[in-house]
């Protein structure tokens, strides 16, 4: 490694994105990270560039420019958006996977990370305590790109030796930021609407249960790995990852030992079928045998903690 890292955050305006790169900021200076994405955020601050992943001349001029180290790889349409426009969403979630690999490896970058998700599972893998090598045959687009997306990480490393590393993301669950378009964002926005004190309608049904994670534990998860000694990381295609695992009934029987009168109603839509072809529970022994991965919250946490944070943002 070199004696200082530079880290690029490609896809810094999102869910996870806008919360690593504080995390980031404060691991190697604020100096030492560069934020890009689509379009600047209001409030940004450290370094950012306007970029777009899919021009690999973009990329590189930043990686140049920056002397960057690491690259963490976190643009891409999700599962229910992606539905949408299966095509536009195979192109742009593919190529930018591309333009990171051939960058990284043009360049000698130290360390990449790739997110997976639990959408490469599909029905051929089993729903409960689903290995990390289950048998993936994904329901969607989204969950296609991912599961090539990890055989692409691993090919670079097999054939060039690039260090990639990767985490199959549960649903992330945190106050700080809103998720876009996936099937499990109804976790997220359940807490708004309970602490603004209107009604939630579920585009799940309530006995739906899938994995989760809250951000707090889906950042140090992230950190951990990428720091992980090289020999440690013995999965090269994506590690599973687990938090806790319930449903909509479960999460709304938590958040009424809060708000007892909050009203729910469930209107199942097309995200209820992505959600049934997706794992209720993951087993993530090898992320915790390979380099010690361990959860701290449970729903009772994640929810105290989001509703204290949403209270404060919101009064
Ligand atoms: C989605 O719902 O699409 C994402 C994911 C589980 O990858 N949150």
């Amino acid at each position: 490694m070199n004696t200082e890292t530079k880290v690029l955050v490609i896809g810094a305006n999102g869910q996870l994105g806008s919360v690593l790169i504080g995390a980031l900021q404060q691991k190697f200076g604020i100096d030492n990270v560069v934020g890009s994405d689509l379009k600047r955020k209001e409030g940004f601050e450290g370094i950012f560039e306007i970029a777009d992943a899919t021009d690999q001349p973009r990329i590189q001029e930043l990686v140049t420019k920056y002397k960057i180290t690491q690259i963490y790889h976190l643009a891409a349409i999700l599962s229910a958006r992606g539905e949408e426009n299966p095509l536009l969403t195979w192109d742009i979630n593919m190529k930018t996977l591309f333009t990171v690999l051939e960058v990284s490896r043009l360049n000698n970058i130290d360390r990449v990370f790739f997110p997976s998700s639990i959408a490469v599972f599909g029905t051929g893998a089993p729903l409960d305590n689903t290995p990390n090598n289950a048998y993936l045959d994904p329901a969607t687009v989204y969950g296609m790109s991912k599961a090539a997306g990890e055989n692409w990480v691993q090919y670079y490393f097999f054939k060039y030796g690039l260090d990639v590393r990767s985490l199959r993301y549960p649903g992330v669950i945190g106050y700080q930021s809103l998720p876009g378009g996936g099937t499990t964002d109804y976790a997220v926005d359940i807490y708004h609407k309970a602490v603004l004190g209107k009604e939630f309608t579920c585009f799940l049904k309530e006995d739906t249960t899938l994995p989760m994670i809250f951000m707090q534990d889906t950042i140090r998860a992230t950190l951990e790995l990428m720091d992980a000694p090289k020999e440690q990381v013995k999965i090269r295609t994506s590690y599973n990852l687990a938090g806790i695992s319930f449903s909509p009934a479960e999460i709304v029987a938590e958040i009424r030992k809060l708000y007892p009168d909050f009203k729910v109603n469930y209107k199942p839509d097309f995200r209820q079928e992505i959600a049934a072809s997706w794992p209720k529970t993951i087993d993530d022994n090898a992320a915790a045998r390979d380099w010690g991965w361990k959860p701290e919250y449970n729903l009772e946490g994640i929810t105290t903690t989001m509703i204290q944070k949403l209270k404060e943002k919101y009064k």
